[in-house]
């Protein structure tokens, strides 16, 4: 698809991955050297949009502190001096240490670690099967789309994202926890949903905050962190109680409802306004809109994910889609159409008895065990094993782009864990305080770098993209690459095969391979609604499972509830004298993607400092001034942040950035414990029962001036 322009300058079609993607981008490129990164106005999702992170790309390409060669650590962990190395070099001495743990402590004592939905995220799935180890964990799974996505399988046979993209536009958006004009990854990108609000569709947000998108809302429910499955239990009765859901579609296509009546009947508007704050009036006012205006998307965001009853607050989320009818129908939630074929994950590689093995598989059995949609570690027991030697000893870990000191709960213990590994290996874009901790630090290779086959079933239905290699920077390898060249050393299953042949493998349910779609950038296949109505959903039933038949089969309520967030000022009134506030981290920034880009100079001068907000209420109390820098803690420590005081945020709530390090502060820590969230949370049980979550948002904790 090159065209050719003036003075040398080619352009390619590819797709940014800053964040999980989606944007279809054209790359310019004069010389061997990128010059300009812009949106794709024939891309099906972005039209031609990009966001300032994507923008910045050339910036982030060509930082000073890119990293370029292998490094291997000289001197101690205190204190890291780095030597370079060739990759050669590198990989036959990563690959000798790896086969001598496996040989002494078994294939087990070897963890894969990987971040947030990147290019290579199945690969590392795969590679960890062909290794053998069923110890892999990547920062979100429990506590970000696992649980939506298995919930969904579980209920409706099938995950459901949102219908921007058909002929009709949604009536109404509830945004449950969700934030997508800021966080709009995933294909419901900020320009589309954005789109359908400009257009008319009726927005409710239900979030602590009113975050940007919830100022385009009309109605606003300042919800108590934590507190979502009660609210949405009261939605349920009101629908049932009103018989306002869509009679038609439950009767036909749900089982399950006579048991739904009677376990909801206590739920009152009242019991929930009680628990989660959120006038009763305005829970039935809401519930009525959503019922009401048909066709209508239910977004929902890692918000109601991480507490510690993420299993049934999804499950009582879920079910309001489909007793309003709103599954698969054109502007509705719809079911992506898996048009490639599935990775192959080597899945049969795995010795049973190393299924056994998988940390936390035994109790979190839809994290790790045989019902998980994508078996993983739990990472609590995972990073305790590293330390403790409990139930045996996790020796080595690889980890390929994650920054698991910044992004898993309880900063100070995850580090001690890092710090008693015999052998870290991260492959990175830049220097992190999670790099200064390895034993070798692998160039990774960024977005214009890569090749690989993005394929959206999960997220804008129907998508398939080429991501596709227009540039050399360094000795930058993909990681892909990184794996495969492992693979061989070790002799293991699969490496015959390299990734650029599992590329054409995908995608030949298309009849086509990765070098057709290079030149096309992308496929989008037209969208068939109202697949049920052929085969039924896939579920055992066939049908909507209101009352869901599997989760009673593995130990796990098969109907709804309520549990309170085990610490909070109900549940532990002694430790909320102490600290009288709520505590909610993560919400996302425009600026950074997690703890990255804090060295990007045009995206950090916009946001120098890591901020808290809080309520006038809380501010006057504690004499903290708007821009005042303050010290928050929770029983777990304190970190400083800056102050942004705002009436736009529950006034018993504190909400915190989290990924902040100072890359400006260097080695050895990069002040990695100062303002990070992660120092504030918890990685202690209870966790949730079925998929090990632990709680980043609903705890406890005080504010107080510097
Ligand atoms: N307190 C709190 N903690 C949270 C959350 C929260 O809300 N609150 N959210 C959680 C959630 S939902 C998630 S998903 C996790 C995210 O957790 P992580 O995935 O660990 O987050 P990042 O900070 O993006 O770390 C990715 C690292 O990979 C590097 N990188 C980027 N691209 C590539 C690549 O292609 N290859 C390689 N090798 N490296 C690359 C980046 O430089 C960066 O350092 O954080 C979780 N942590
Ligand atoms: N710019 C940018 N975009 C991103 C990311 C990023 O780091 N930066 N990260 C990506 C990743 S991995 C993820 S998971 C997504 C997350 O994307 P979203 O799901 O949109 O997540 P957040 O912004 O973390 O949180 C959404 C809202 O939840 C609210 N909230 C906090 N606690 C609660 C609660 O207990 N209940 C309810 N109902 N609401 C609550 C917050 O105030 C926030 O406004 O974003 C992705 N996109
Ligand atoms: S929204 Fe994500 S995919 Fe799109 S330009 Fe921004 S970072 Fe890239
Ligand atoms: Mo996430």
């Amino acid at each position: 698809m090159m065209a050719r322009l003036q003075r040398n300058e080619q352009i390619f079609k590819s797709v940014c991955r800053i964040c999980h993607g989606g944007c279809g981008a054209i790359l310019h490129v004069k010389d061997g050297r990128l010059v300009k990164v812009k949106g794709n106005p024939e891309s099906p999702l972005n039209k031609g949009w990009m966001c300032i992170r994507g923008m910045a790309t050339p910036e982030i390409t060509y930082h000073p502190s890119r990293l370029m060669e292998p490094l291997r650590r000289v001197g101690s962990k205190d204190n890291a001096g780095w030597e370079s190395v060739s990759w050669d070099q590198v990989l036959d001495e990563i690959a000798s240490k790896i086969d001598a743990i496996r040989k002494e402590s078994g294939p087990e004592a070897i963890a894969l670690g990987q971040g947030t939905g990147r290019h290579h995220y199945l690969h590392v799935v795969r590679f960890a099967n062909a290794l053998g180890t069923p110890n892999w964990y990547e920062p979100g799974l429990a506590q970000c789309l696992i649980p939506r996505i298995t919930i969904c399988h579980l209920t409706y046979g099938d995950f459901v994202v949102g219908d921007y993209y058909g002929q009709v536009q949604p009536k109404c958006i509830i945004f449950w926890g969700h934030n997508p004009l800021v966080t709009g990854s995933d294909g419901e990108l900020a320009c589309v949903v954005k789109g359908a609000l400009d257009q008319g569709a009726v927005g409710i947000a239900i979030d602590p905050r009113c975050s940007e998108t919830g100022k385009k809302c009309v109605l606003w429910l300042p919800i108590r962190p934590g507190t979502d499955a009660a609210l949405a239990l009261a939605m349920i009765h009101v629908l049932i109680k009103e018989k306002i859901f869509d009679q038609e579609f439950v009767e036909r296509w749900t089982i399950g409802l006579e048991k739904l009546k009677g376990h909801v009947a206590p739920f009152t508007p009242e019991w929930a306004e009680a628990i989660t704050s959120i006038p009763a009036k305005d829970i039935v006012k809401a519930t009525r809109i959503y019922a009401t205006h048909k066709p209508a998307i239910l977004e929902w965001g890692v918000g109601i994910e991480q507490n510690t009853n993420s299993l049934q607050t999804v499950r009582a989320i879920a079910l309001l889609r489909a007793l309003t009818g709103n599954i698969d129908i054109p502007g509705g939630d719809i079911f992506g159409m898996n048009v490639m074929r599935a990775y192959p994950t080597l899945k049969d590689k795995l010795p049973k008895e190393m299924l056994k093995k998988r940390l936390g598989g035994d109790r979190y059995k839809l994290l790790g065990g045989w019902r998980a949609w994508m078996p993983s570690a739990h990472i609590p027991t995972l990073f305790k094993a590293m330390s403790t030697g409990e139930p045996y000893r996790v020796r080595g870990l690889l980890i390929f782009g994650s920054n698991p000191l910044m992004t898993v709960a309880n900063a100070k213990e995850v580090f001690r864990s890092l710090k008693k590994l015999d052998l870290l290996v991260v492959s990175e874009l830049f220097m992190t305080p999670t790099t200064a901790l390895a034993d070798y630090v692998l160039p990774a290779a960024f977005w214009p770098e890569v090749e690989q086959v993005i394929g959206y079933p999960l997220v804008a239905g129907n998508a398939v993209m080429a991501q596709q290699k227009v540039i050399q920077v360094g000795e930058c390898c993909q990681d892909e690459w990184i794996m495969d060249e492992l693979g061989k050393r070790l002799n293991l299953p699969g490496s015959e095969e390299s990734f650029k042949k599992l590329m054409d493998y995908q995608l030949s349910s298309l009849s086509m391979n990765f070098q057709e779609l290079k030149v096309k950038g992308f496929v989008y296949p037209p969208h068939q609604y109202k697949k049920y109505e052929k085969n039924g959903f896939r579920t055992p039933s066939k049908k909507v499972e209101l009352y869901c038949k599997s989760l009673e089969r593995i130990g796990y309520d098969p109907l709804p509830t309520y549990k309170e967030p085990p610490e909070s000022p109900i549940q532990s009134p002694e430790l909320a004298k102490e600290f009288p506030y709520i505590l909610t981290t993560g919400s996302r920034r425009l600026e950074f993607f997690h703890s990255e880009h804090r060295q990007i100079e045009s995206l950090r001068k916009r946001r120098p400092d890591p901020v808290v907000e809080i309520h006038p209420k809380v501010a006057m109390d504690h004499n903290i001034n708007d821009g005042d820098w303050v010290i928050v803690s929770s029983p777990r420590g304190s970190i400083r942040l800056k102050a942004f005081v705002t009436e736009n945020i529950h006034p018993d709530v504190i909400n915190l950035e989290h990924g902040w390090w100072f890359p400006e502060k260097g080695s050895p820590d990069y002040g990695f414990l100062e303002s990070n969230a992660n120092v504030l949370t918890s990685n202690d049980p209870p966790y949730d029962s079925a998929f090990g979550t632990y709680q980043l948002r609903g705890l406890l904790c005080r504010i107080e001036k510097e």
